[in-house]
């Protein structure tokens, strides 16, 4: 007996102990001893006294939390903190909300160690940051690579996972405060009575961490679910209907954040289904949700089967509709034109709606970039666009100064990121994709972090508790250095010198530049946009092309359309270039891309040597999961490069330079190959590789 109460024993401390990635970059230590203070009481503030007495350390130092309204410039989510911590520190906020960020604020501040004396005054400069779950009511998730979806659809409202809470709780330490529950390819039931009751209780759970619900809606809601014979936003009984279904929502949750809508893309029903136009389908349900203060945010992600290039084809639809749309409809573009591929030059929609408010839609989850088995720390991607200069209003407006309001007034300021985030342990499927969700929170808050201050502050926080601090500074560069070349490797392999979109039809993961369906839609398929044929290969969206150079503004429409100016990375986005094209390195077009592929294996594999340098500096449980994760991320990368070499070798007709890695792989057979990956799965490598 005694025996087995020690097993017990033991089995608990190493199950309390074992780094299974579960709490984040939640680690602050949990012997708080300060004395914690507020002016106010309510349920948000209880949330940031709770925190600082748990985990303030510092015995007989006082923390006051003052709500005043003198504070009122900073908004309703800015604080300002000042103190000592040897004498004490003082939280000022006009809000609650404002309150809790500013105690997450001191947390991570202490944490990082940063000094004695502290002096901040913060304020968002997006007001709503906001995560787009694409869950299904199946919990199946939609290019999720991290499980199941956490809500669960079938034991709400009556049993309440303990992660509801965990969920809200991270994303209000890094600022998130909306989150959009379901899949923009929604289903009509979210609406249903049984279903908004059970949106109820995650939307109970999540306010006091200040965030927000809101639902993605299926235009076609009146007739699929209220029976109605149209869905046509100009009818008078189908806007009764949505009246109906908001007045219902506000009931159960009094601060629902309004509707996320993908309309008339991708198959799905929208306003054009009845020949009324984006703009008349947006504000109709604004003018539903405007009593409440609730707001509309209207996909740009539209594009046809037509004979335009398909990256021109939301500018052409939206900007003719500039200024019509109301003040609580935001348009929410992807980063790019085409779809989240791992480097795309900006959206030429950000900066040229000039009368409409405009939301930047970044993607978290890793549909293009290896979904969780391959590291790719994406805040240097979302710095890269938010940095690029659209030119709009004159040099210096940036996708980040054109959508928070310092440009163009905007009645609200918004950024989504659609969340990486499942039921797997470590929430993310991979530890190091944790920095990504970390990542948008902080750039939603701040865009002018740089993406190395943000990664600093993630290694210390997530593998800072548990290890000293002598091993935090030697783990912090060279965690730093893999993280901050990440993305950069896995574009190399990928999407060399701009060529895009050639990845496997369906699931995105692997290579397919020779996919060829009978009958599928041509812009689904590789061969459309590598356009790879015996003169050379590349997309020309130049203007003797498609003249997609065209929808950015001068001098960069210039720089784009001329090959000698447009930057190699993205080269082969605009123009068709022929295979001896003369590259500014000096080689011939065919041999940069032999080059390139082989320096994106050599990154793969120069990423997964410094992964093992972090071995004496991180508990060995976290360790030995990345690491075979960059076993699967360097074979895949070899992948790449032969498949993608071996087969444009077959129009190039030149030989593959002796001096690069000779190909593994016979491409016949990885044409044959079908890899068997659906959605909702993580790659199976053994699929891939075993056959
Ligand atoms: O990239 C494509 C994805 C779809 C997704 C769509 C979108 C939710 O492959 O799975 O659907 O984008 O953003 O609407």
């Amino acid at each position: 007996m005694k025996k087995l109460l020690l097993i017990v024993l033991l089995l608990s401390v190493t199950y309390v102990y074992a780094e299974d990635g579960s709490r984040l970059w939640l680690r602050f230590s949990s012997n708080g001893n300060a004395q914690v203070t507020s002016n106010i009481k309510g349920a948000t503030v209880d949330i940031a006294i709770r925190e600082l007495r748990k985990q303030w350390i510092g015995a007989g130092i006082k923390l006051n939390l003052t709500r005043t309204k003198e504070v009122n410039t900073l908004g309703s989510d800015g604080y300002i903190i000042n103190g000592n911590r040897q004498t004490g520190i003082s939280i000022s906020s006009c809000s609650e909300t404002g309150l809790l960020y500013g105690a997450y604020y001191l947390l991570r501040w202490q944490q990082t160690g940063l000094g004695d004396e502290i002096n901040v005054s913060e304020s968002p400069r997006y007001n709503l940051r906001i995560l787009n779950h694409w869950d299904n009511l199946d919990r199946t998730v939609e290019r999720g690579y991290a499980g199941q979806s956490l809500w669960e659809w079938d034991n709400l409202p009556s049993a309440i996972s303990p992660r509801y809470e965990a969920y809200a709780r991270a994303n209000a330490s890094i600022g998130i405060n909306g989150t959009v529950l379901n899949n923009v390819n929604a289903s009509p039931k979210i609406l249903s009575i049984d279903n908004l009751e059970k949106v109820k209780i995650l939307a109970d759970i999540f306010r006091p961490y200040g965030i927000k619900t809101y639902l993605s809606v299926n235009f076609s809601s009146p007739t699929e679910l209220g029976g109605l014979s149209t869905s046509d936003p100009l009818n008078k009984d189908v806007h009764l209907w949505w009246k109906s279904k908001v007045k219902d929502i506000y009931k159960l949750i009094p601060d629902f954040g309004g509707f996320l809508v993908k309309a008339n893309s991708e198959g799905l029903p929208g306003p054009q289904d009845f020949g009324r136009t984006h703009a008349d389908g947006a504000n109709m349900l604004a003018d539903v949700l405007k009593p409440y203060k609730g707001i509309v945010m209207w996909r740009a992600f539209v594009y046809n089967p037509n004979d335009e290039d398909r990256a021109k084809q939301a500018y052409q639809e939206f900007v003719p509709l500039d200024g019509q749309f109301r003040d609580n409809v935001i348009i929410q573009v992807k980063n790019g034109p085409v779809d989240f591929q791992p480097r795309e030059p900006f959206s030429p929609l950000f900066g040229a709606l000039k009368r409409t408010s405009i939301m930047p839609e970044f993607q978290i989850t890793q549909e293009y970039l290896g979904f969780s088995n391959h590291t790719a720390y994406l805040a240097t991607m979302w710095k890269e666009c938010l940095d690029s200069d659209t030119y709009q209003q004159g040099k210096g407006s940036t996708v980040a100064r054109v959508t928070d309001g310092s440009i163009y007034p905007q009645k609200y300021t918004a950024i989504a990121g659609v969340a990486n985030i499942g039921t797997d342990v470590n929430w993310c499927g991979h530890h190091l994709a944790q920095a990504n969700w970390y990542a948008f929170g902080r750039l939603a808050w701040n865009h002018e972090l740089t993406a190395e201050d943000i990664i600093n502050e993630w290694i210390t926080l997530t593998f800072g508790a548990s290890e000293s601090k002598a091993n935090i500074q030697n783990l912090n560069p060279i965690l730093s250095k893999l993280m901050l070349e990440s993305r950069e490797a896995v574009v190399t392999y990928m999407m060399p010198l701009g060529l895009h979109h050639i990845f496997a039809f369906g699931h995105h993961y692997g290579p397919e530049p020779w996919c060829d369906i009978p009958g599928a839609r041509q812009d689904w398929m590789p061969k459309y946009y590598h356009k790879a044929d015996v003169n050379g290969i590349g997309f020309d969206r130049s203007s003797k092309g498609s003249n997609a150079v065209s929808q950015y503004h001068s001098p960069l429409s210039e720089e784009l359309d001329d090959p000698a100016t447009c930057s190699d990375n993205i080269i082969l986005w605009f123009h068709h270039l022929s295979w001896d094209y003369k590259m500014k390195s000096g080689r011939a077009l065919w041999n940069e891309l032999c080059y390139t592929y082989d320096s994106g294996v050599k990154q793969a594999r120069f990423l997964q040597k410094l992964w093992d340098e972090v071995e004496p500096y991180i508990d060995a449980e976290r360790f030995r999961e990345v690491q075979s994760k960059f076993k699967i991320q360097t074979r895949d990368a070899v992948w790449w490069k032969d498949g993608c070499l071996l087969y444009f070798q077959e129009f190039s007709k030149q030989p593959i330079p002796y001096n690069i890695e000779r190909s593994i792989h016979e491409l016949d057979k990885m044409k044959s190959f079908q890899m068997r990956i659906s959605n909702h799965e993580k790659a199976d490598i053994n699929q891939l590789y075993n056959k």
